[in-house]
């Protein structure tokens, strides 16, 4: 990992990444909530936020709307991603985008790669987080690893009892370390004390919390306080966010709580 300092994704060293790229990830049913959040130029307007350090898209959705917000939030171009319509014999999150394209065409100023550890296709992940993190060194950018352990090797170890077991997540983690992510985003693993044991081995890197599905304003601010409070570094969320009607009364409280 490297520290990126001045980067433009850290405020006081941390960060809140908003994320929508869920129209891949689980498709439109996300947007459900609150259909405006269908149109990607309201969740860019959203993401002006000064709380918001980087929105996170993929290439498509950068390439038609960031050229009119390139002034008002970086961006972080998803490098990988896959949709819920295929029923896949264990998971693989396929590279669309290259670092140079996200850098030189797109102006990312980080990128994103999903890693699913404990998937029968964890040694192709592998090989491509590679790629990604040697190329994104050549362009200075900060790498986030989205720490997603799910699969075979976690569903039929009876070690573990799936992707939110403390251990798993802390494992999850670790790698982003080992394969030299700058930050990692893992799910939220339940409680300040669980976060802490994460993040007892996850050395100088960088860590966020995901948001996941949405709850009421108390709940989700008391798992972003925790993960704070254990020492971590702030959030990627999307839901929590734009599912909300009105995000900037959530968006101004999650900005004390992270730099205040
Ligand atoms: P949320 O805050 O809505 O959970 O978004 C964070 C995120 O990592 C998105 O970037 C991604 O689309 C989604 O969660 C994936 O969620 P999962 O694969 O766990 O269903």
């Amino acid at each position: 990992m490297k520290e990126y300092s001045d980067s433009p994704i850290y405020r006081n060293g941390n960060l809140l990444i908003l994320a929508y790229d869920h129209g891949t990830e689980h498709g439109p049913v996300d947007f459900e909530p609150n259909p405006d959040s269908a149109d990607p130029k309201n969740v860019f307007e959203v993401a002006k936020h000064d709380a918001v350090t980087a929105i996170a898209v993929q290439k498509g959705i950068a390439e038609a709307y960031y050229s009119e917000y390139s002034d008002d939030v970086p961006l972080l171009v998803k490098l990988n991603g896959n949709s819920n319509l295929r029923d896949p014999k264990d998971y693989y999150s396929p590279k669309q985008c290259s670092v140079q394209y996200a850098v030189e065409e797109l102006g990312a100023s980080a990128v994103g790669y999903t890693m699913y550890a404990g998937s029968d296709y964890e040694d192709r992940m592998w090989q491509d987080f590679r790629e990604v993190q040697e190329e994104a060194r050549r362009y200075g950018v900060p790498v986030v690893m989205w720490a997603y352990p799910r699969g075979r090797g976690i569903e039929e170890n009876s070690d573990y009892s799936g992707d939110t077991d403390t251990d798993v997540i802390a494992y999850a983690a670790r790698l982003g370390l080992e394969l030299g992510a700058d930050v990692v985003k893992c799910k939220y693993p339940g409680s300040r004390e669980e976060t802490e044991k994460v993040l007892d081995v996850t050395g100088k890197m960088k860590f966020v919390m995901s948001g996941g599905s949405k709850r009421s304003d108390d709940e989700f601010l008391e798992d972003v306080q925790n993960t704070i409070d254990a020492g971590g570094n702030g959030l990627a969320v999307g839901r929590n966010i734009f599912q909300r009607e009105d995000p900037t009364e959530i968006l101004d409280r999650l900005e004390e709580v992270l730099y205040e």
